[in-house]
């Protein structure tokens, strides 16, 4: 990828591209070649610099080995990733395309002028005003995290594409936005639940892959993670609208060690 800068960036007004890639090592290819596992390090390397950023796991289960979720601003930059990881004895099993999103359900300036005072009881203009001052540092920090996310080293990870149900009585995109936002909001009640537990990044997809989102969760703990997906299947959001494509599980880990607990490098 040493030609990084000569190819021209294709980037989304808002938003940053994401890239989850699946790969079973190529036993074959990987005895006959001893700089596969350098090949990998040196795409990873190569790719990720202040904005763009590779997380490597090690797949349980075998939908594959490797896996590898890269994200940043620059689309051609991940296809570059993609190709030159195509050097690699690695053979692909999977991938999923998305981008990141800010969400047209967050709380609004209104909604917690509202909240205030009718669960805090907080009606004096003063005291208002301060409150909502701190509510809005605390918000642009949030959304600034789900468009340009920073992921930190987790020790397990979760993907899975899903998408909101369009048939018959349970068509999400034939609802009022009033009613998917009051919907949403027992969604993200439950999330806060997992708050220090599990980090979600929910990404779009929409006309991009099969599905309409990617949901990447990332916990310490594996428990988090098929608790986190358990309790929300009781919420009427995931109930009632959500379908699930295929999960992939997997052990967070540096590259060269992810490399090595799949069988590639020393
Ligand atoms: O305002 C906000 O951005 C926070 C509220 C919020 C939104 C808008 C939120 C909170 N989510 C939002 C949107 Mn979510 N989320 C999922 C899944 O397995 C399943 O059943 C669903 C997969 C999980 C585990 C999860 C976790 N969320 C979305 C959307 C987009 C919907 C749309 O635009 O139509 C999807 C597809 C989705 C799915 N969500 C949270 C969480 C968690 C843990 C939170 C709390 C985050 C926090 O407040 O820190």
């Amino acid at each position: 990828m040493a030609d990084n800068d000569s190819v021209e960036r294709v980037e989304a007004e808002s938003g940053w591209g994401v890239l989850h890639l699946f790969y079973a090592v190529d036993r074959e290819r990987a005895a006959a070649d001893p700089a596969g596992a350098a090949r990998v390090l040196d795409a990873v390397a190569a790719f990720a610099d202040a904005e763009h950023q590779v997380l490597t796991f090690a797949v349980l289960g075998h939908k594959a080995d490797l896996g590898i979720m890269a994200l940043g601003p620059d689309l051609a930059r991940l296809q570059q990733l993609q190709h030159a990881l195509a050097a690699a004895p690695l053979r692909a099993t999977w991938s999923y395309v998305s981008l990141t999103e800010g969400s047209e359900y967050t709380t609004t300036e209104d909604d917690e002028r509202a909240r205030l005072a009718a669960e805090d009881g907080v009606t004096d203009s003063a005291e208002v005003e301060a409150r909502l001052a701190v509510w809005r540092d605390r918000m642009a920090h949030y959304r600034e995290n789900r468009v340009h996310p920073r992921l930190p080293m987790k020790k397990t990870i979760c993907f899975y594409p899903m998408s909101k149900r369009r048939t018959g009585d349970d068509n999400w995109y034939s609802l009022g936005f009033p009613e998917r936002k009051r919907l949403m909001g027992g969604h993200a009640r439950v999330g806060r639940g997992y708050a220090g537990r599990v980090l979600q990044l929910i990404t779009g997809s929409t006309g991009l892959d099969d599905w309409e989102w990617g949901v990447t969760l990332l916990a310490d703990d594996p428990g988090a993670l098929k608790e986190i997906v358990y309790e929300m299947r009781f919420d009427e959001v995931s109930a009632r609208y959500a379908e699930f494509g295929p999960f992939v599980t997997g052990l967070v880990l540096e590259p060269a060690d992810a490399l090595r607990r799949v069988g590639l490098g020393t």
